[in-house]
């Protein structure tokens, strides 16, 4: 058991909804106990009983909670920047999904890459997210399309945890591209791999969520809906990759599962908001993608905002559509192109990024109980956070988790 740990000269963005803005404590102090907060405050009402513990004077520096990235496809193969340059020259995403290029050729290279390969790549790729102050990852699988190859991907994520001091969260999303092999057969795609793929994988708790791409490029609410009855049965939690491209009403199907989630959500009509509201799930926004594709339609932030939905922030990492391996580049394009505040930036990958993942109650905020888990920061204010792009402000991690 570590020692108990009293923080001093530090301002707080405890990111507590009932506190003001970023919920800052400007003169903080915080008390760490075993791999916990214990306690949050200003410094002048810090408790007698922690009176004689260790001591360290932060000097100034900014102190959020651990960021989150709650939409990532951190482990793959090769890349894809020949088809940076094709779209760029007018061809369009789907256009290259449909002639065998997209999600596709990256499954092509994640199959031909070994394991300890795998491991190496989605390393670097994740330097960069804790090098941002990152500590908490989600990470799909979907590349693999085969039973064996999706399972590959989620021991991969695993591995990951254990050579990281990272709290890594995974998400099977076999149902993510139709295989070659299955061309004109999704549905038997979904019966023969996607599904005795899940329960295979679930038996060897590599799955901590159920995801899936509903779009006209992959798969139909109808054959996502099969997946998530297997997913409830199997007591996990859902989540979808809806309204990404076209109005597939995945969000809806989503919140009828329970979703914790329902990720992209630029197609998401307005009037299905109120519905979807209603279910608790996170909307997740991924700028990063936007940005790349070029699109044009923004997700229903007003509409979003009305309804109190809450609003995470995420890079969805991955070669095609959003090759970004900064969470903080991502919180800029949030407030750039979505007219997020810098405030529900944050929120986004603190608070709202753990809702997302089911975390909430242990990630996300600094409050009593949550997971003594800190970025600090070489900045004034929070909002330097998503207003500077390039260059890293962390100034260090505070991590009580045992080192791997
Ligand atoms: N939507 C996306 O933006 C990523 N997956 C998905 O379902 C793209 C993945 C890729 O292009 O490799
Ligand atoms: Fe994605």
């Amino acid at each position: 058991m570590k020692q108990d740990l009293l923080l001093t000269g530090c301002r707080l963005a405890t990111m507590r909804r009932d506190a003001g803005a970023y919920g800052l404590i400007d003169d903080g102090a915080m008390v760490l106990r075993g791999d916990c907060i214990a306690w949050v405050g200003s410094v002048d009402a810090i408790p007698p009983e922690y009176s004689g513990i260790e001591v360290e004077n932060l000097r100034g520096h900014l102190v959020t909670p651990t960021l989150i990235d709650c939409h990532t496809h951190l482990v793959f193969g090769g890349n894809r920047a020949r088809e940076f340059e094709m779209r760029l020259g007018g061809a369009s995403y789907e256009e290259i999904a449909r002639a065998g290029g997209g999600i596709v050729s990256t499954v092509k290279a994640t199959r031909a890459a070994s394991e300890d390969e795998l491991v190496a790549l989605a390393l670097r790729r994740l330097d960069d997210l804790i090098g941002e102050g990152v500590g908490v990852v989600e990470i799909k699988s979907g590349y693999g399309l085969t039973i064996e190859d999706e399972i590959r991907m989620l021991r991969v994520a695993r591995r990951l945890e254990a050579i990281r001091p990272v709290k890594i969260v995974t998400s099977w999303l076999a149902a993510h591209a139709i295989p070659p092999e299955f061309k004109d057969r999704a549905d038997a795609y979904i019966d023969e791999i996607v599904i005795p793929g899940l329960k295979q994988a679930a038996s060897e708790d590599l799955v901590d969520a159920v995801d899936g791409f509903c779009e006209n490029i992959a798969f139909s609410a109808a054959q996502i809906e099969r997946v998530f009855v297997t997913a409830t049965k199997l007591g996990l939690p859902v989540k979808l990759h809806a309204e990404q491209l076209s109005d597939q009403k995945g969000a809806l199907l989503a919140a009828r599962y329970g979703a914790l989630s329902a990720d992209h959500l630029e197609y998401l009509d307005e009037q299905d908001v109120e519905q979807f509201s209603a279910s608790g799930a996170v909307a997740v926004l991924l700028p990063g993608a936007f940005y790349t594709l070029k699109e044009t339609k923004l997700p229903p932030i007003g509409a979003l905002r009305r309804h109190g939905v809450d609003m995470a922030v995420a890079t969805d990492c991955n070669p095609g559509s959003s090759p970004i391996s900064s969470i903080l580049t991502a919180m800029n394009m949030a407030c750039t192109e979505f007219s997020m505040t810098p405030e529900e930036a944050l929120q986004g990958v603190t608070r709202n990024g753990a809702k997302a993942l089911g975390l909430s109650g242990e990630y996300g905020l600094l409050a009593p109980g949550f997971a003594a888990e800190l970025a600090v920061w070489n900045v004034d204010h929070p909002a330097d956070l998503s207003y500077w792009i390039g260059g890293s402000p962390l100034h260090k991690f505070i991590s009580r988790k045992s080192k791997p």
